[in-house]
């Protein structure tokens, strides 16, 4: 695989990056933390989308050396950050097979000196499903070092309700797709403001991903949704814009 072989020498030379999306509180209009997000502009094709080469590295384990990577250099950009903000970090379910995840968290705050509480990780329901317990072990040995979860892509996947119940998930994150018919779709407005009670329940955080319109954010505001991430709010950026964004007044 062409893109395989190529994505080990990117990684391997340090031409992946990582770009930082707002997240922004809801009540306040404040910017509270930014999502990492890795990019990789190959030599030859130009941008190459995570959505294509992630599930390339989960095939064939560059996700491991990859997701440290990431882990490293969003917690080591974040202890830089003149501001409590905090840094979202996605984790793939491949990350978890590896029995020294939990060790290797603790490893990267200590050396970055990043506040654990400043640390969210964003898991997928997937991870649930393939192997609950493994994954609930893990999950639990993260959480007990400062750090907060998030479950990611909320709605899309196949896990039960009671997954909410039984992990223990700090907050939720809703899929753009429902977003994206806020307001326009009955069915879509209708599940957004159904996860927004379900959080409130629950007691768990909520954000909303995929924020493209005013329309979008006042609906969220009045439904009492907590946080936003979306074009709207900000586009992933490098990490040299974060500094600005989080100086000026919000
Ligand atoms: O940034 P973009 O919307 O193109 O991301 C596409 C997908 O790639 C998203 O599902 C996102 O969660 C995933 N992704 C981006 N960066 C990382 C990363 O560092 N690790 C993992 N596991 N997934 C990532
Ligand atoms: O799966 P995950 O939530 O980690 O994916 C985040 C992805 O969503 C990133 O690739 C990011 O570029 C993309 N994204 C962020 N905000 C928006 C938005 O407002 N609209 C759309 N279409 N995509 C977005
Ligand atoms: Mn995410
Ligand atoms: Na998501």
């Amino acid at each position: 695989h062409a893109l395989e072989h190529d994505l080990g020498e990117a990684l391997a030379l340090g031409q992946l990056d990582l770009h930082y999306q707002p997240i922004m509180d809801c009540p306040t209009g404040r910017l509270v933390g930014f999502e990492a997000l890795a990019r990789w502009h190959h030599p030859v094709r130009g941008p190459v989308s995570p959505a294509e080469f992630v599930p390339v590295a989960e095939e064939c384990g560059l996700i491991l050396p990859l997701g440290r990577w990431a882990l490293e250099t969003a917690c080591a950009e974040a202890a830089t950050w003149p501001s409590e903000a905090c840094i979202a970090v996605n984790l793939s379910p491949a990350q978890f097979r590896q029995p020294g995840l939990p060790q290797l968290v603790a490893d990267v705050l200590r050396s970055t000196g990043l506040p654990a509480d400043r640390l969210e990780l964003e898991v997928t329901e997937g991870l649930l499903v393939d192997d609950t317990d493994r994954a609930l072990a893990a999950l639990a040995a993260i959480k007990r070092l400062g750090v907060r979860l998030a479950l990611d892509d909320f709605g899309t996947g196949y896990a039960s309700l009671s997954y909410l119940r039984r992990f223990p998930f700090d907050r939720i994150k809703i899929d753009r797709s429902f977003v994206k018919g806020l307001g326009c779709d009955a069915d879509a407005t209708a599940i957004v403001t159904a996860i927004l009670a379900l959080s409130r329940s629950l007691q768990l955080g909520v954000t909303a991903e995929g924020v493209e319109t005013e329309r979008h954010l006042a609906l969220l505001r009045a439904e009492g949704c907590q946080r936003a991430q979306g074009f709207l709010l900000g586009r992933p950026v490098p990490a040299t814009r974060i500094r600005e964004l989080l100086t000026v007044a919000p």
